[in-house]
């Protein structure tokens, strides 16, 4: 006996636009029993200054610098820098089997707050739109270096996710190559406006408004929703309505809005399973020094590593590693959870209960 195919119900593949990947999506598989890995959580109760914190104000780090006494975020070099910015030039082509090239680059930490103990979510509006504008200042700063080509600012959030401390903080990596994925969201995005003259995700997010499937949460500037072709459980992106190529283009109003839509989606995120949720996040935007870039279209990825609780990870091997990426709960499915999360932050819930 045949039954109707249904995205919700029976496996098939989705094509990710931005980058060309495919993955496979099991929704059936949801009812499948774990008896796996479960994580155990650290202990959430930091202090608002930590002396041993080498982000905390007035403290010492690894290079024997002071961090000031700062009020805001700010931005210093990476100790451990994986790009220098003094590397010589080389490079090796053996036969067309061994290829390599020297790379050239800056990396920054950006302590987002100097409270020790409060995450991007529980930042006012305010305070985050700080942050912002530093993002914009230092990409400002290192598109003067005409040896870069592109600009990557990112937040890797909780220890799950390797993250070396729980002071807020994010980090940009400047580097003279073009990286691999923005590589592959610059041919989809460049080969959709030669085509079409306009940029690939303006007609995507009018695809999503129409559908109204997998939107998260909007507001004027911007656009949160779980990608329909979204590996991991919970992934997101935003994506700002007006077609900007890079941080720098956006006017005073969508850095308010962006910082409002950076609030309400990791508040969102906290909510799931009241704990700080942890993530991999970053802008892709245009890269620097490369002539014009009209097809670019700024917006942001978030990567969170848990499927079924704060405790269960989502792991991508076997199958993932070797064939293509797999999920189970489907992308509308996630939306559909996040979307009925409050934009209260549980902790503030609390107090006011308590
Ligand atoms: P992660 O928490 O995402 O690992 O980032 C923290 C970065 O801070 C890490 O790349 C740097 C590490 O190299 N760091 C310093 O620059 N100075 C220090 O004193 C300690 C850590
Ligand atoms: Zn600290």
């Amino acid at each position: 006996m045949t039954t109707d195919f249904s995205f919700r119900e029976h496996p098939h593949t989705r094509f990710n636009i931005l980058t060309g990947d495919w993955i496979l999506v099991s929704p059936h598989r949801t009812k499948r029993p774990w008896q796996g890995k479960v994580e155990t959580l650290p202990p959430d109760n930091r202090p608002a200054y930590d002396p041993a914190c080498y982000l905390c104000p007035g403290n010492r780090r690894a290079d024997g610098a002071v961090n000031p006494q700062f009020d805001g975020p700010f931005a210093f070099t990476n100790d451990f820098a994986a790009l220098l910015a003094d590397t010589p030039d080389g490079s090796l082509n053996d036969d067309g089997l061994l290829i390599a090239a020297s790379e050239k680059g800056t990396c920054r930490v950006i302590g987002f707050s100097p409270r020790h103990d409060l995450t991007l979510p529980q930042l006012t509006v305010e305070e985050i739109k700080a942050v912002i504008r530093l993002w914009q200042e230092e990409f400002r700063m290192l598109s003067a270096d005409p040896a870069i080509h592109y600009i990557q600012i990112f937040e890797n959030k909780g220890e799950i996710m390797g993250c070396s401390n729980p002071h807020p903080h994010g980090q940009i990596w400047a580097s003279s190559h073009i990286p691999l994925e923005i590589d592959k969201e610059n041919r989809r995005q460049e080969a959709h406006f030669r085509e079409k003259g306009r940029s690939l995700l303006s007609d995507y997010l009018d695809k999503e408004m129409a559908l109204q499937e997998r939107i998260v949460t909007t507001n004027e500037h911007f656009v949160a929703l779980v990608p329909f072709w979204a590996t991991w459980p919970y992934e997101t992106m935003i994506i700002s309505r007006r077609h900007v190529t890079d941080v720098l283009g956006f006017t005073a109003d969508e850095v308010t809005a962006l910082a409002d839509i950076l609030k309400k989606l990791t508040t969102r995120y906290d909510n799931l399973f009241n704990i700080s949720f942890p993530y991999s996040a970053g802008m892709h935007q245009a890269p620097v020094n490369s002539g014009d870039q009209p097809h670019w279209h700024w917006h942001m990825h978030f990567y969170p590593p848990l499927l079924r609780s704060a405790t269960v990870k989502k792991f991508m091997v076997g199958y993932e590693m070797l064939a293509n990426p797999q999920r189970d709960v489907t992308p509308e499915w996630a939306a559909e959870r996040l979307r009925g999360l409050s934009e209260l932050h549980y902790k503030e819930n609390t107090n006011q209960l308590s």
